[in-house]
């Protein structure tokens, strides 16, 4: 498909290690709750009708867009549109968050989990927003497109809905460790596949979210995520080609296994806040992106202290290799202007470090 010519590609070299005349900046969850006019757009319709409605998802993606000065657009979905392609119901319950009616807790519930997915058909409406989403981007940023990692997703499927510490799903891995595997192998089929096809439909980079790599024991890491994440890249950058784009791993407590991770065929490599940036580095190495990594909640600061813990956050990450972002997403009662600075401050303070 032919799309409107790319007129800020800051985030894509950042991504491959090119120079850039200012760091690039987003956040997670840019397009949420905290933005009147997507509360606006909610109050009318169900979570996943957004999702599964192109028009809608679109125009959501947008808002921040039209609103700041961001380098990255990432296109409106949740994580849980997999397990609902495996089929799983799952519903959004305002206020609450996702929910389960009926998680996989024995073994024999994965009679209820799909082998075998067929993207066209069950997650097609993502493709047509992905493409969409790229017409009314008209160039102006490149579109990320995203997905659950396998461990998260699991997660999520076998505990029902969010919780502190995901007991049933850890009881699975301890109890359940072989059908454990076989239920991540499926899901990360559906992974591979879903962002070959979010790449073919206009997405220009992907990131793969580890919410929940912070619950694992680090060997459980090595053995119930690791491998899994892996084969994601390789095998996404293998089925694309020449066509391959940038790929970011986002994890929230998974710092111990970033080397490996780096070494795994991620460019971009996304750490939360209880990491230090020079840290960050020396485990990654020279050859990778990072992403970070502002406590969200230093937003709720003043003006003057959010833009002193930004400059702060830049001068130890640097200018090069570096993608500013939060350390997590966007939270609902964040004031939008808090972005505003957050994302000003990069640009400014990065020109100037530059310069
Ligand atoms: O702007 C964007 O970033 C794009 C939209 C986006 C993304 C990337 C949404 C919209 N969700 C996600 C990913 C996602 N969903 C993650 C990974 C990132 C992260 O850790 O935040 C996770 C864990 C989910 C699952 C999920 N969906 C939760 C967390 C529940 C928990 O406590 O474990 C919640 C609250 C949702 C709902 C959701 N997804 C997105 C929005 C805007 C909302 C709020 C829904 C509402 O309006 O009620």
């Amino acid at each position: 498909m032919e799309f409107p010519k790319l007129r800020n590609d800051l985030i894509l070299r950042a991504a491959r290690g090119e120079d850039v005349e200012r760091v690039p900046v987003w956040a997670m969850r840019q397009a949420g709750r905290y933005l009147p006019e997507f509360r606006k757009v909610r109050e009318d319709h169900d979570f996943f009708k957004i999702c599964r409605t192109p028009e809608l998802a679109c125009e959501i993606t947008l808002q921040p867009i039209l609103r700041f000065d961001l380098d990255a657009a990432i296109i409106f979905s949740d994580i849980l549109v997999i397990p609902q392609a495996l089929g799983l119901v799952v519903e959004m319950v305002p206020g609450k968050g996702p929910h389960f009616p009926q998680p996989i807790r024995e073994p024999q519930d994965l009679e209820r989990v799909a082998t075998t997915v067929d993207i066209q058909m069950e997650l097609g409406y993502v493709m047509d927003a992905v493409a969409l989403t790229r017409v009314r981007l008209d160039g102006k940023v490149p579109l990320v497109g995203f997905c659950g990692a396998p461990w998260t997703l699991m997660s999520y499927m076998i505990e029902g809905g969010g919780s502190p510490s995901f007991p049933h799903a850890k009881r699975w891995l301890y109890t359940y460790p072989d059908e454990s595997t076989k239920l991540l192998g499926i899901i990360t089929e559906v992974c591979v596949n879903y962002l070959v096809a979010k790449v073919k439909s206009g997405a220009q980079m992907l990131q793969v979210f580890e919410s929940h790599a912070g619950i694992l024991t680090i060997s459980q890491f090595r053995q119930f995520a690791l491998p899994f994440i892996s084969a994601i890249a390789r095998r996404v950058k293998e089925a694309l080609g020449d066509e391959a784009v940038p790929m970011t791993y986002f994890s929230r407590g998974g710092h111990h296994a970033i080397g490996t991770i780096a070494e795994s065929g991620y460019d971009v490599i996304s750490v939360d806040w209880t990491i230090e940036p020079e840290e960050a580095r020396k485990l990654v190495g020279p050859n990778v992106t990072l992403q970070g990594n502002l406590d969200p909640c230093a937003l709720f600061s003043g003006e003057e202290k959010l833009a002193s813990l930004t400059r702060d956050m830049l001068d130890k990450f640097g200018c090069k290799r570096y993608i500013a972002n939060l350390g997590h997403g966007m939270m609902p009662d964040f004031k939008p202007e808090s972005l505003e600075v957050f994302v000003n401050t990069v640009h400014s303070h990065s020109e100037k470090l530059l310069s």
